[in-house]
């Protein structure tokens, strides 16, 4: 057992977490380079995850500050995956229908990026209010007719928008959950904002996933915590909201959660099973977590042996997905442009810049038909099935794909 760490859980309070993985220190996972000026002045940060014995909760030591992660130089948008627009678009439709929403309703989205969810409510003449302090996906979203309140969400805004008159029958927090760091100021929000009768859902990956499949890359800054449903009860139920029911999406992310929150209890069987699971298997218990840094290291050391047997073989190396996970991939495990000559990735906003750290150019996908590398490290793996149906003409000229987790494998 590790000795405890001075800093205290951002749910409970506890001031006796157990670090269980060192990733060392890491740039920003989303601070992609616009140019060489930048390389040299680039800060790092230390990337240490830990356990909450008071709660479960899982989460980093780090704190930066939020402007820094999602106001400057944030290039995440959410709309160019055709599966999440998907995925988003039935959870539109199913809140429309399961709570009645029309005309005289209010959907509000927590960190609503550039409107690829509230989107599906405009277009039903349904009454939505975005929330996302990222100015460019603010922009897009406000062009999609999505009204946008360019701030952070916390208890502080909720009350003023109670103060306004406003309540939402419907508050959504895809990925955003685990991006905050006054996690009771953040529940208190959507207890404040929330109407009677209303249904908060919030999505993000599960830690369960995480740990069983090795997902380390999940890991970086952006996201202090790592959630279980031992956790999301215990820090909802503390704000006078219940967890009533959850749904898993195995392909989402590499495994994610939708909780099901509302200010009356009603729990679900399904939550009384999760809850019971949890403790079954130990994901409350620290030594859950005790073997997970030496999984990750060998992860690495596969990796990097896979990578450099390839090069020594003379053959030319390519990656797919500037994303956020990618980064902390490269990162640890040492990938630079003497194994992976570029990056492409759909999102025209990351065209031109470079991995933080690692400093491999990004760029527009076709370059895999125009270079046609040999081989394809997938760091979006989370979208496997979508990339590979899309680059199926790559494949069917030879291309290979390599698969970082849960253990890299070339397929
Ligand atoms: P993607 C994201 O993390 C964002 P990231 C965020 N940090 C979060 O919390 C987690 O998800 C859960 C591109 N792409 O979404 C788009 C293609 O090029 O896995 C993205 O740049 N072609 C808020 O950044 C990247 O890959 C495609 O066909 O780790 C994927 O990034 C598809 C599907 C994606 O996550």
């Amino acid at each position: 057992m590790p000795e405890p760490t001075a800093t205290p859980c951002r749910s409970c309070g506890e001031t006796d977490l157990r670090t269980f993985l060192s990733l060392g220190t890491t740039p920003l996972a989303d601070a992609l380079l616009p140019g060489v000026a930048a390389f040299a002045a680039e800060p790092r940060y230390p990337l240490d995850v830990a356990f909450c014995p008071g709660c479960s909760l899982v989460q980093i030591l780090e704190e930066i500050p939020p402007e820094k992660l999602f106001v400057e130089n944030y290039l995440y948008f959410s709309s160019f995956s055709d599966e999440l627009l998907r995925h988003n678009r039935a959870h539109a439709l199913s809140l429309v229908e399961r709570l009645g929403l029309d005309e005289s309703s209010l959907v509000v989205e927590v960190a609503s990026n550039d409107g690829y969810f509230l989107k599906n409510f405009v277009g039903l003449g349904i009454p939505v209010l975005g929330i996302d302090p990222a100015p460019g996906q603010a922009d897009a979203a406000e062009r999609a007719g999505v009204p946008t309140l360019r701030e952070f969400f916390g208890a502080e805004l909720a009350a003023r928008l109670r103060a306004e008159g406003r309540q939402a029958h419907a508050i959504v927090a895809n990925n955003v959950m685990a991006h905050v760091p006054d996690l009771n100021g953040f529940a208190a929000g959507y207890r404040t904002l929330i109407a009677d009768g209303g249904l908060v859902t919030i999505e993000n990956p599960y830690v369960r996933d995480l740990i069983d499949h090795c997902e380390f890359d999940t890991i970086y800054h952006e996201h202090h915590c790592y959630f279980s449903c031992t956790a999301v009860d215990t820090l909802v139920r503390r704000h006078g909201l219940f967890l009533n029911h959850v749904e898993h999406f195995a392909n989402l992310h590499g495994g994610t959660l939708r909780w099901h929150v509302g200010p009356v209890e009603d729990v679900s069987e399904m939550v009384r099973t999760y809850l019971r699971t949890e403790a079954e298997v130990g994901v409350t218990d620290y030594s859950y977590y005790a073997d997970f840094a030496r999984r990750v290291e060998q992860i690495r050391a596969e990796l990097r042996e896979l990578l450099h047997d390839l090069k020594r073989r003379g053959a030319t190396i390519a990656a797919y997905g500037a994303a956020a996970k990618g980064s902390t991939m490269v990162n640890y495990v040492g990938i630079g442009t003497d194994l992976v000559d570029f990056v492409v990735d759909r999102n025209i906003h990351k065209h031109g810049t470079y991995m933080p750290g690692m400093h491999i150019p990004v760029v527009d996908p076709a370059a895999l038909l125009d270079e046609r590398p040999d081989y394809v490290l997938l760091l979006a793996w989370n979208f496997k099935d979508e990339i590979m149906r899309q680059q199926a003409v790559y494949h069917d000229r030879g291309g290979r794909f390599i698969v970082p987790v849960p253990r890299p494998e070339v397929v």
